[in-house]
């Protein structure tokens, strides 16, 4: 009989510069809507978890927001977390993408981030993403250059966006978990989490289709989640209930003027924003949903500590 195999399961932090590709590969490694992915910086703000579960073993990646310089409470707010989630976690995958410019250097903010990854001191791994615009003789001085500066326990180039690279990163990071049981069920997203999503994903609606107007700081919050008309279908996973479930959220502006665009035109761009939002969230919860969507004007909340705690980003 063979010797059954070693069961690996931990926490893996994906950290780096907004837009260099983290909720894509999240996206990429989950084969779910995860994270929010669009071309805005710091669109992903909370810690949001993204479970690959194999025969071998389970990641439980968290998705950081980028560590860059602080200015507001929010900034700052954003940066504590991703440096509270480096610090949690069995391994650091540390993302960058091929520089812009002729010229070949480790950017100031990335100098930054790494300085503070040195001091942390958890194993870390340097994830080339975007290769595909990268041309093949670039790759290995890029390499090198970013060794000379910290001491990584592996380099791994990927293309998030083309899949390409992203199981062998996932098994190379599963070779960094301690062994263990899975510490998730596969099929199950908690409650928490599902609350989470769907503010998520209303959000992302609000960013997708009113991208000029409305700035990154808009937050939503789920107020009523009743379930008590879910019911469950026979011999399906947990994860694929029927029935009906109701949900109120609100939107959260700083301006009359924004909230003014968000509900549009008789009511025109709120409607679109709830039609497209209940879509991707009836396929999260496989249930019927009613989406109850509001409005509501908090002036200057990302810059006040209060106004951030009563938002859920305490
Ligand atoms: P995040 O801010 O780090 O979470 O970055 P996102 O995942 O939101 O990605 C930012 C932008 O980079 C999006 O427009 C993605 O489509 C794009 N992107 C992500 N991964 C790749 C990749 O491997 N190659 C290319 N060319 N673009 C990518
Ligand atoms: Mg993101
Ligand atoms: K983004």
């Amino acid at each position: 009989m063979a010797s059954p195999k070693t069961h690996r399961s931990g926490f893996a932090a994906l950290i780096g510069r907004p837009n260099v590709g983290k909720s894509t590969l999240l996206n990429a490694l989950t084969g779910e809507k995860i994270a929010i992915v669009s071309p805005k910086p710091q669109t992903t703000r909370n810690r949001i978890l993204g479970v690959v579960t194999r025969p071998e073993g389970q990641v439980a990646f968290i998705d950081t927001p980028g560590i860059h310089q602080a200015k507001g409470e929010l900034n700052r707010y954003m940066v504590e977390v991703a440096l509270h989630a480096a610090e949690e976690v069995d391994l650091v995958l540390f993302l960058i993408e091929p520089p812009s410019g002729e010229k070949l250097e480790v950017s100031p903010g990335n100098r930054t981030i790494l300085e503070r990854l040195q001091r942390i001191g958890k194993p870390t791994f340097l994830v080339i993403n975007k290769i595909d615009t990268l041309p093949k003789a670039a790759l290995l001085p890029l390499i090198d250059l970013y060794r000379k500066e910290f001491p990584f326990a592996e380099v791994v180039p990927i293309s998030a966006r083309e899949k390409d690279g992203v199981e062998r990163l996932f098994h190379a990071v599963l070779g960094h978990m301690p062994e263990g049981e899975n510490v998730f069920d596969e099929d199950m997203l908690t409650d928490q989490q599902e609350r989470a999503l769907v503010a998520e994903y209303i959000r992302e609606q609000v960013l997708r289709h009113c991208r000029q107007e409305i700035p990154y700081s808009t937050a939503v919050l789920v107020d009523i989640f009743d379930e008590s008309e879910r019911e469950p279908r026979p011999g399906t996973p947990p994860n694929q209930l029927g029935g009906l479930i109701r949900i109120a959220a609100s939107i959260y502006v700083e301006r009359d003027s924004q909230k003014a665009i968000i509900i549009g035109k008789q009511g025109q761009m709120l409607k679109t924003i709830g039609t497209d939002a209940r879509k991707s969230v009836q396929r999260l919860l496989g249930a019927h949903v009613y989406l109850d969507l509001r409005v509501r004007v908090e002036p200057r909340w990302s810059e006040r500590p209060e106004g951030l705690k009563k938002l859920g980003y305490d």
